[in-house]
């Protein structure tokens, strides 16, 4: 049975990318394509703004109360650990997860604000490692002209510079960079093969390892 269980886990799949790269987009279309292929697949954001947690996250975004940078950034990781059990048991029991930013974000974002970029790594540590991220690239200034920017407090042109720059300190061989200035069904294409690969990959046997890895 243990076997079975291994054969058949969830892959863990995230979509990172400055603010308007097209992530939420692509990633409801991402669980649209999966769930069409018969393959069981949720889709996650982060922050959840539902819990407890996540609406104090909530209204510090939108500017109605105001947190030390510390504060924010655990409470950003507090999100996470809080569905941790709950995704493992989805993972194992075969449902794949498309997750709208994660621990990649509460880095990048908070050692653009100047945090030490080693301590906002910390309280990462031990949460399950995805097993794929894909960057959705773009330049700050093409993310910037697309709709609705400048409502939350990080969607300011020059704060997003230097997120775009701690996402390339945090980039390593595991990311796959797909360009988020081509239309958006081209988009969808890549991220369906990198997905699917992945989805094979975890249902051959590739075990789930945990942050930093
Ligand atoms: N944050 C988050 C932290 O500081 N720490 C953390 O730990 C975490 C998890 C909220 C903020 O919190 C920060 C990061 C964020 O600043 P959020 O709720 O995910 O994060 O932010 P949202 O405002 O919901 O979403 P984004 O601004 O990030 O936008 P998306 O999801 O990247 O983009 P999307 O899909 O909504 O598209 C934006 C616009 O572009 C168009 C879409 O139609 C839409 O109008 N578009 C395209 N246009 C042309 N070509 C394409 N290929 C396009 N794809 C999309
Ligand atoms: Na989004």
């Amino acid at each position: 049975i243990e076997g079975n269980n291994k054969a058949s886990r969830g892959a863990l799949v995230v979509l990172e990318g400055l603010d308007r790269s097209g992530k939420s987009s692509q990633c409801s279309r991402l669980v649209s394509f999966l769930e069409g292929q018969g393959i069981s697949a949720e889709l996650w954001r982060f922050p959840d703004r539902t819990t407890n947690v996540g609406q104090m996250i909530s209204a510090y975004l939108t500017n109605t109360s105001q947190l030390d940078d510390h504060t924010i950034h655990l409470l950003f990781s507090a999100n996470r650990w809080e569905k941790r059990s709950l995704m493992e048991s989805k993972l194992k029991t075969g449902t794949t997860l498309i997750v709208d930013r994660y621990s990649y974000s509460g880095v990048a974002f908070s050692s653009a604000k100047g945090l030490d970029f080693e301590w906002c790594k910390v309280p990462e540590i031990g949460l399950p490692a995805p097993d794929v991220v894909v960057y959705l690239d773009i330049s700050p200034e093409k993310a910037a002209e697309r709709g609705g920017y400048g409502g939350e407090r990080y969607e300011k042109l020059e704060f997003q510079k230097k997120v775009a720059d701690w996402y390339k300190v945090l980039h390593d061989v595991s990311w796959k960079d797909v360009d988020a200035c081509q239309p958006i069904e081209d988009v969808e294409k890549q991220l369906q093969e990198i997905v699917l690969d992945c989805v094979t990959e975890c249902r051959k046997g590739k075990p789930l390892s945990t942050l930093w890895s």
